[in-house]
């Protein structure tokens, strides 16, 4: 079934940002909108980009397949197309597709007389993305500070700048970060698992229990429960925070701190409390 029988009700006309009724139609199940076809756009023009760097490249492995931003020396310049240039149009795909995306959302929101938490929750994935290919590259003054797209290039990348603040993982910032993702898959897994085992019958036949059983067994547990709205308020809290944290995290190493992470914990030692 391509279409659920009561979604057609929910077909509504209106709610665009930009083009008014000019692109307000479906594609089958999916809804176009004006930045429908700019995040088709960006999205192909980026994958074809992707396609020449391949073709043109040293090797189809998709392991070693790498595709680098310019060298430091070009600063925040344009590069040539075969030195950096190919990775600075294939981030404006990116982000041009991203953006597209999350406005592509609020669009639909506003159609179906939605908040905006789903695009507000998108934008900060894009914030962590762009956190890492414009914003501390810009801060540090060259695009080559962005990280490789391919999978090993990537992973080294992150590798060595780690490194370069000598142990990364001492970075306040990226501990408050780790943290939340951590804490989100717990929440996650419990929540989901509060779902599937409250969905899910014994046996056939058997009746499909409700929030109360949910509530219920974490009162059980352990002596709270913090309901059925409140655990996807939580969820998104959580969520929401390891992105930000993660953006944070990174925009700090350099623009802020250029010194080894460890070292950022003299401040206590350097308290008057101690002379
Ligand atoms: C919870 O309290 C709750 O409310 C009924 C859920 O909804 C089904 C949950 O999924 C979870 C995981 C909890 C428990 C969460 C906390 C923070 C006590």
């Amino acid at each position: 079934m391509s279409m659920l029988s009561f979604e057609e009700k929910y077909r509504v006309r209106g709610g665009t940002l930009i083009g008014g009724d000019l692109f307000d139609f479906w594609v089958g199940p999916f809804y176009v909108g004006f930045f429908g076809i700019t995040s088709a756009f960006f999205a192909l023009l980026g994958t074809v980009f992707i396609f020449y760097g391949i073709a043109t490249g040293p090797t189809w492995n998709i392991w070693q397949i790498n595709i680098a931003p310019p060298d430091l020396s070009y600063g925040l310049g344009f590069a040539p197309i075969d030195e950096g240039g190919l990775w600075q149009l294939i981030t404006i795909c990116a982000i041009g597709a991203f953006v597209s995306w999350a406005l592509r959302q609020a669009e639909i929101s506003r159609k179906l007389g939605m908040n905006y938490h789903v695009p507000i929750a998108f934008g900060f994935a894009i914030l962590a993305y762009v956190s890492l290919v414009v914003i501390r590259p810009v801060l540090m003054g060259a695009w080559g500070h962005g990280f490789p797209y391919g999978i090993m290039s990537h992973l080294d990348w992150v590798s060595n700048t780690g490194y370069q603040y000598l142990h990364f993982h001492y970075n306040p910032a990226h501990i408050i970060a780790v943290t939340f993702f951590f804490t989100t898959v717990l929440a996650l897994g419990l929540h989901g698992g509060a779902i599937l085992s409250a969905v899910n019958p014994h046996q056939k036949g058997d009746t499909v229990k409700t929030a109360y059983h949910e509530n219920s067994f974490f009162r059980d547990t352990i002596m709270y429960s913090i309901g059925s709205l409140g655990i996807h308020r939580l969820g998104l809290f959580l969520a929401l925070n390891a992105g930000f944290w993660s953006a944070v995290c990174i925009i700090i190493s350099g623009p802020f701190w250029t010194r080894g992470w460890p070292e950022w914990y003299d401040w206590w030692l350097s308290l008057p409390i101690w002379s």
